[in-house]
């Protein structure tokens, strides 16, 4: 049973409907490379694969929205499908929740999880900066959020490296006013792993540090190194487990004084709630592209919050930054320049705040330059 949170149900969710319909949709992919490499236990990444899209509505409202695939060769399958289910919407009214019940409804024989829920996160997002533009609001207001700056902590590099360089970066972080940054960990040994822990908090004393270890151990190796490290002083350990365990993630949460962090790889509300009854982890991220877009991870945010759950984002800041604003049990936004490139307007944290914009919309807007520099042909 889906509870909805209050900007997506009653008056207040009519309220911000226009009339408009939705007309079609542009996609185009890109492949911009990062500014510099990241090195995590699960893979290397050189480059962001990105597909664009622009959801054109009746009134000639343009709703910009991208996904992030680390994936290149996924792609073209993923601009595949959105343009599938960009099909399947045309002439539908501009109303997330109904269109989550039209494409929901269309794919229960086929089953849809995996690149079908990115698609659907892309026209869902797409249509939230749509609706906003429509008002003239940013979509933080328009959702009923807080005008705070939101809290961020550095993610874009930190990756598994020596630890002269991961210290050098710690300090580049502090140095340009961030109080919380993440450190990608799962070396060979549990010795490297907290040599780089110990190289980093050396430069950056007790400012807040979270490890992330992509899905590298098995439970042994999990609450072996978890244990080694649960004294110093870590924000949180995020996806020590294969991300669907979730039953061992409850098992492992139990065993340390550390908080567990999950969600970037559950997708769909469905597997949130899941791992909120588990308990699975004590904080949640889910990513907003995985999840199935802004309204799924709204409603997963506010599921949390009933269960006493801070939530944080992962990746896509600049959408990430308004739905943080707009839900009480708001955490850490993820803040990553990866994607910048193809940017007009990233995301541009000071003092490890972000500040939303007072633009309307979402704020995301393309450099046109590079996305002919970096763009794919489909
Ligand atoms: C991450 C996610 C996606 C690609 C590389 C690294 C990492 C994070 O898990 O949380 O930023
Ligand atoms: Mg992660």
């Amino acid at each position: 049973m889906t509870h909805l949170p209050k900007a997506l149900s009653g008056a207040a969710y009519q309220d911000l409907l226009g009339g408009m319909t939705i007309k079609g949709l542009r996609l185009r992919a890109a492949l911009p490379p990062l500014p510099q490499p990241l090195n995590t236990a699960s893979g290397q990444l050189t480059h962001a694969p990105v597909v664009l899209l622009d959801l054109t509505t009746s009134t000639g409202v343009v709703g910009h929205s991208y996904l992030f695939s680390p994936r290149a060769d996924m792609l073209r399958p993923l601009v595949a499908i959105c343009e599938a289910l960009g099909d399947l919407v045309k002439g539908h009214p501009c109303d997330p929740l109904a269109v989550c019940d039209t494409l929901e409804q269309a794919f229960l024989l086929f089953g849809g999880t995996g690149l079908v829920t990115m698609a659907r996160a892309g026209i869902d997002m797409a249509l939230w900066d749509a609706l906003a533009k429509d008002r003239g609001q940013p979509l933080y207001h328009l959702l009923g959020g807080e005008d705070a700056p939101v809290l961020a902590y550095e993610s874009s590099g930190l990756g598994l490296s020596t630890p002269q360089t991961v210290a050098d970066e710690a300090a580049d972080y502090l140095a340009s006013g961030f109080g919380h940054m993440k450190l990608r960990l799962g070396y060979d040994t549990l010795a490297e792993d907290v040599r780089a822990v110990t190289a980093v908090r050396e430069v950056i004393g007790d400012t807040g540090l979270m490890v992330d270890y992509n899905q590298a151990l098995d439970y042994e190796q999990a609450l072996d190194r978890c244990r080694a490290l649960d004294d110093f002083g870590l924000l949180w350990i995020e996806e020590p487990l294969h991300a669907a365990d979730l039953e061992q993630s409850a098992e492992l949460a139990k065993a340390l004084k550390t908080p567990l962090q999950i969600g970037e790889n559950l997708f769909t509300q469905f597997e949130v709630q899941r791992a909120i009854a588990l308990r699975a982890s004590r904080y949640l991220m889910p990513d907003v592209v995985k999840i199935g877009g802004a309204t799924q991870w709204l409603i997963a945010a506010h599921a949390a919050d009933q269960a006493g759950i801070p939530v944080s984002s992962h990746l896509f800041p600049e959408i990430s930054a308004h739905l943080l604003a707009s839900v009480p049990n708001r955490h850490f936004l993820e803040y990553a320049n990866w994607v910048d490139a193809v940017l007009a307007a990233p995301v541009s944290p000071v003092n490890g705040m972000v500040h939303l914009p007072d633009t309307p919309g979402t704020g995301i807007a393309w450099n046109e330059d590079a996305v002919s520099r970096y763009g794919i042909a489909l």
